[in-house]
């Protein structure tokens, strides 16, 4: 069995993703993801020009050393850009053996540990009320657990405050905008937004909030212990983790769980603080993070640890990484949570897939394979438009973490 074409699909039906299809000698084809959000060529071209002409006439059944041919090969190993290529051939590998086994994915992984799997969706609004009306309508709609944002007074676009009621896209502009940060508003606000949460609607739901990467490691431990009475599912990117070590000192000072991953690309970004158990919850997921194969490791290396896993799914993330990663959390057995931002009426047509929302949980369908596909008829109606991510300056200029 041979591959027979791979082709690099470009499709912008309201923002950009990046899809790799790979076609065999018989027909079968599998289908996976390369989107990196505000940076898409850089993947296509490497996809194009440095991973494609290798992977012709391969044995796609060769999913392992596939991986450590991309991986090991290249010489320059991991990055945002190598390790979604890699996991855009991986997730259609997989994609492909699933069809050919006439098996859903999460069979193939080892067969199901759940029935649904819990995600969190994002509320958010320019104020805590806003926050506040925003969460209840999220509990209306059935979700268990949910994420908290609000615009702080005196911030300039303060992060994960979007325009949309259930669509949050931060990439937004042809050249990137230039949003405010102040860490010293956000610490007298944000626990203020927690307060009124709990007060309005008791503890039965669980809370998330997301940091952004924007606090020193001092300023996320007094964060995190401000938030304890509020009792948050999780902490997330409270500070850059660059330094795996400086949540020690997040860790040594709150009892709030802490979740991080979502820009890591390897085992080895997240691995002293598994192994420290510095953090109760691991984010990497399929895109970034070399595919099913190295997703997989990571997780059975948290798992030694009692952390759980929490799969970044925002909307940059296409419906072929949600699709893959719902097959992943059906198995994986120290699933934590799965981040699900929804996609627009004209992604989802791009991007046909047989996975369904109810009641708080996600459910990956029967069909062989991850259960998605793509509309390539209709994905060239939607041509590339850039779309950059917005920076942060601090009051005097300063650039921060976004
Ligand atoms: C975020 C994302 O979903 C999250 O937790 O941190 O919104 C992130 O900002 C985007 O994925 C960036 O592309
Ligand atoms: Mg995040």
């Amino acid at each position: 069995m041979k591959i027979i074409s791979a082709k690099v699909i470009v499709t912008c039906p309201g923002r950009n993703f990046v899809t790799l299809k790979i076609t065999t000698d018989q027909g079968v084809y599998g289908i996976g993801d390369a989107t990196m959000n505000g940076r898409e060529k850089a993947v296509v071209a490497y996809l194009e020009d440095h991973v494609v002409p290798c992977i012709i006439g391969m044995d796609p059944r060769r999913i392992e050393d596939i991986w450590q041919y991309l991986y090991r090969g290249a010489y320059w190993r991991r990055g945002p850009v190598t390790m979604r290529a890699i996991a855009a051939v991986d997730v259609a590998l997989w994609d492909i053996k699933a069809k050919m086994a006439g098996m859903p994915l999460y069979q193939l992984l080892g067969g199901r540990s759940r029935d649904g799997v819990m995600c969190y969706g994002h509320a958010n609004g320019a104020d805590i009320a806003e926050t506040v009306d925003a969460v209840g309508q999220y509990i209306d709609l059935g979700y268990k657990a949910i994420r908290a944002q609000t615009g702080v007074p005196g911030i300039k676009d303060a992060y994960g405050v979007g325009r949309g009621k259930l669509f949050y896209e931060p990439a937004d502009a042809a050249l990137p905008s230039v949003t405010g940060w102040d860490t010293r508003k956000a610490l007298n606000y944000v626990p203020k937004l927690f307060e009124k949460l709990r007060e309005t609607y008791g503890f039965d739901h669980h809370l998330l909030h997301d940091g952004h990467h924007r606090y020193t490691p001092q300023e996320a431990a007094n964060l995190g212990k401000m938030l304890e009475p509020y009792q948050l599912f999780w902490l997330e990117d409270v500070t850059p983790a660059e330094n795996q070590e400086a949540f020690r000192l997040i860790r040594q000072h709150t009892v709030t769980p802490l979740a991080v991953g979502e820009i890591f690309n390897t085992i080895w970004d997240a691995k002293d603080l598994i192994q420290n158990q510095l953090i109760d919850y691991i984010r990497c997921t399929i895109v970034s993070a070399g595919g099913v194969t190295h997703l997989r490791r990571i997780a059975d290396l948290a798992a030694l640890y009692q952390i759980r896993t929490g799969s970044h799914g925002a909307t940059d993330l296409s419906p072929v990484t949600m699709g893959t990663a719902l097959h992943f959390d059906t198995w994986v057995p120290n699933f934590g949570i799965q981040e699900y931002m929804r996609h627009t009426e004209e992604t989802d047509a791009v991007f046909p897939h047989d996975y369904t929302f109810e009641a708080g949980e996600l459910f990956c369908g029967e069909t062989p394979g991850h259960g998605v596909n793509i509309d390539e008829e209709l994905a060239a109606k939607y041509p590339y438009k850039p779309a950059y991510l917005p920076v942060a300056r601090l009051e005097d200029g300063t650039m921060w973490n976004w």
